[in-house]
């Protein structure tokens, strides 16, 4: 059984509780987890509180930016062993799992670069003043991670903590978490110091909530459903702790009349499918204007029938949804776009072969006459994609704003003029012009506006957000 990491240790849950791990690919169990709670959290609390007052401060920028470098060639040296467990664990197809994991591996090497490269700052300030800035960790910073993306989260969310010099306590999803384990286990071998990074495996409601309660935890990262995060954020707001929330998504695909469709028909199919659409990003909203509306759906519908779910081996456009509780909500929001009466343009397959039990759906594609569907406001998580017409250039922006979220947008022009002013109009965190995501974009400030969230994650601005300022005024006299 897979073990939880607390202050160097493998172990199992204080209570020896367990929980049940269920492949998506076949509803099988096939492993067991430890069920930590309030309990476990509080020692690895404490651990990593030991760990920041004790060794890891002594340990240098330059050491610790050589310790997430050397974790980084450890992922790549367990390459497929970990895309195997990944694959396994979240129903990805393999080639998915693979880039996951190459992923996780670069952010680690991202931040190892950045560990040495952070300074202070000097400020002219009065006479007879020397103003320095220092930036300093946050302290103990916890880190509750979900199951569509666990290595990649693991490496998103530690990796940029630990080369800013903070320990980690971290509660992965109770739905996929196997390679954040077992990566984690490897950092001890490495040399990290016991407690700068502890994995608490269990329950959302418990371990989750104790984490994000716990007073002595000096900020959280959270990714995962608004609902959970807005609770995150009430207990980090408890103990005035600083909080960082990525929630979902309902990003929009904006096509213009003069589209190049060679390059958007693909990238829009991928960026839906990819993870069976369980991916924050995902371009659930396609909004085309009205005089390539028709041309456009057709050679789309076309392509979009031609894919495919199926088991991770074979390589499919989507694997199975993670769960039976994600499989009825999919399924749910599919029979309510035909209550609607959403026009059904495309159904992709599930290959025959697939095992009994696993979560598969079809890839499904859904023409909408007006904005004001329920499945073009919520997020679904799965394989659907609903298209909408539009007229102007000002619709657009009006449609692409009008839901909840601000997370994503890819604009479709070769105009420039319109991809400007279309960038400026529309609130999201990141924008994509003639282009869709950037298969992983480690190095791209990356997080929500609206109810997606707020606070930045991925690149520099990951370090700042997880480490604070120290201004430090020293006067020195008067010259005589
Ligand atoms: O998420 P939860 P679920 C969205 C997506 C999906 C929906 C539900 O729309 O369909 O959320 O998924 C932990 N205190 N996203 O139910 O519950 C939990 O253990 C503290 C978008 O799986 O939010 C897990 O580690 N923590 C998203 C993490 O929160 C709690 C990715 C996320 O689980 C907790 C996943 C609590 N009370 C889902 N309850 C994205 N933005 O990528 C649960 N957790």
């Amino acid at each position: 059984m897979p073990s939880m990491i607390i202050n160097g240790a493998l172990c199992d849950a204080a209570s020896g509780k367990t929980l049940d791990v269920v492949s998506p690919v076949d509803a099988q169990v096939f492993t067991t987890i430890p069920r930590g709670d309030r309990v476990d959290v509080d020692v690895a609390v404490q651990a990593a509180r030991h760990a920041l007052d004790g060794a890891w401060q002594k340990v240098t920028a330059l050491e610790r930016g050589r310790l997430l470098m050397k974790l980084s060639q450890s992922i790549l040296d367990h390459f497929d062993e970990l895309v195997e467990l990944e694959a396994r664990d979240t129903g990805k197809p393999l080639v998915t799992a693979e880039n996951d994991i190459r992923v996780m591996a670069r952010y680690f090497e991202f931040y190892a670069g950045g560990a040495d490269k952070v300074h202070g700052q000097i400020i002219p300030y009065l006479n007879d003043y020397t103003v320095q800035v220092l930036r300093e960790p946050l302290g103990v910073t916890a880190h509750i991670i979900p199951w569509n993306y666990p290595a990649q989260m693991f490496g998103r969310s530690v990796a940029p903590a630990l080369a800013m010099g903070n320990a980690c306590v971290v509660k992965p999803a109770e739905d996929a978490c196997l390679s954040v384990l077992r990566v984690a286990a490897m950092a001890q071998d490495i040399g990290f110091p016991p407690g700068v990074l502890n994995v608490v495996t269990g329950l959302g409601e418990e371990a989750g909530a104790a984490l994000a309660a716990h007073p002595d935890i000096n900020f959280v990262t959270f990714t995962g459903s608004n609902e959970v995060g807005i609770l995150v954020q009430q207990a980090a707001a408890r103990h005035a702790v600083k909080c960082v929330l990525e929630l979902g998504g309902k990003s929009a695909h904006i096509v213009f009349d003069d589209v190049n469709m060679q390059l958007a028909i693909p990238a829009v199919i991928k960026s839906i499918l990819q993870n069976t659409g369980q991916t924050c990003t995902a371009g659930s909203r396609l909004l085309v204007q009205r005089g390539v509306y028709d041309r456009f759906m057709q050679e789309l519908t076309a392509a979009f029938s031609q894919t495919r779910a199926g088991s991770p081996s074979a390589n499919p456009d989507c694997g199975p949804l993670i769960n039976a509780s994600q499989f009825a909500r999919v399924n749910r929001y599919l029979d309510l776009g035909r209550q609607e009466g959403l026009q059904v343009l495309a159904e992709g397959s599930i290959d025959s072969d697939v095992p009994e039990g696993g979560y598969y759906v079809r890839p499904t594609l859904f023409g909408a006459r007006s904005h004001d569907s329920v499945l073009l406001q919520e997020e679904i998580f799965g394989p659907v994609l609903v298209a909408v017409p539009f007229d102007t250039e000002a619709d657009a922006v009006r449609l692409a704003n009008d839901t909840r979220y601000g997370l994503l947008g890819a604009i479709w022009t070769e105009n420039g003029g319109v991809q400007q002013r279309v960038a400026k109009g529309i609130k999201c965190g990141q924008v994509f012009i003639n282009g869709f995501g950037a298969g992983g974009g480690v190095e791209l400030p990356f997080g929500g506006m609206k109810g997606s969230g707020h606070g930045r994650e991925k690149g520099f601005v990951a370090m700042e957000e997880m480490s604070t300022t120290k201004t430090v005024v020293h006067f020195h006299g008067q010259m005589q």
